[in-house]
């Protein structure tokens, strides 16, 4: 497991860039690292994956220089055992609202790999008004190596839409939460992750975030629109 190999890297001050590949393919999931994505994201909280599909995912994503960071889609200590158990490099773990949460998934890390936790990536996911309001206690919870802000659900917590068509802007009030949250992660010394899209990342770069989730299907969807448009015989 490589978890470290990111922890470290993070520490050194790089940007790490984790990508969805959006699909149950090992191979998507080497090439994406081979092409230079640092992680995986294997979502266990949305989409159709097995146990098993993020565990061969997981060595496939390895197998292409990368490290697979799994999201459960709970709590739940047998899921986030079974995902640790299956080789995650690491766990982000949606919802985290309180720091007592965020111990227990710690303590569950610790538990599940006695012998390698730290091998093991813990990203906690701020993703509600009520983790806005408790980041303080959550950012000093001891082993939590990312809090990553979840745009999507934070805009349903204010009452706005989880997305907004692609290369539009979310809601102001969304955006200075997330800013508010990131310079509040870094003054207490955490490291900051966020969901962002091609047109935001130089504003994130900026503010100091250091862990980009990036999705892939918006890179399909350019790359064959301009396809497309060169193979379209003009006036045609
Ligand atoms: C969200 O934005 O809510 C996510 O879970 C992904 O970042
Ligand atoms: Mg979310």
């Amino acid at each position: 497991m490589i978890g470290d190999t990111l922890r470290s890297r993070l520490a050194a001050g790089e940007n790490l860039l984790m990508v969805n590949a959006h699909h149950v393919s090992s191979g998507l999931v080497a090439r994406l690292c081979e092409l230079g994505a640092d992680a995986v994201f294997l979502d266990g909280e949305h989409g159709s994956g097995s146990y098993e599909d993020m565990r061969v995912m997981g060595v496939a994503t390895r197998s292409g220089g990368g490290a697979a960071i799994v999201r459960p889609d709970s709590h739940q200590r047998s899921t986030m055992i079974r995902y640790l158990n299956g080789g995650a490099d690491g766990l982000m773990v949606p919802m985290v609202e309180t720091a007592e949460q965020a111990r227990t998934i710690v303590e569950t890390v610790r538990y599940a790999c006695p012998a390698d936790h730290e091998k093991r990536l813990v990203i906690c996911m701020i993703e509600t008004l009520t983790a806005i309001a408790n980041l303080d206690e959550i950012c000093a919870v001891d082993g939590v190596d990312v809090l990553f802000i979840g745009p999507g659900d934070l805009s349903q917590s204010m009452g706005y839409l989880p997305s907004v068509p692609y290369g539009e802007e979310r809601p102001q009030p969304v955006q200075d939460a997330v800013a508010a949250a990131v310079a509040k992660i870094r003054a207490a010394g955490k490291i900051a992750g966020t969901l962002v899209f091609k047109h935001e990342m130089a504003r994130w770069v900026e503010a100091g975030v250091q862990f980009f989730y990036v999705h892939s299907d918006p890179f399909l969807r350019e790359g064959l629109r301009e396809l497309r448009r060169l193979s379209t015989p003009r006036g045609g």
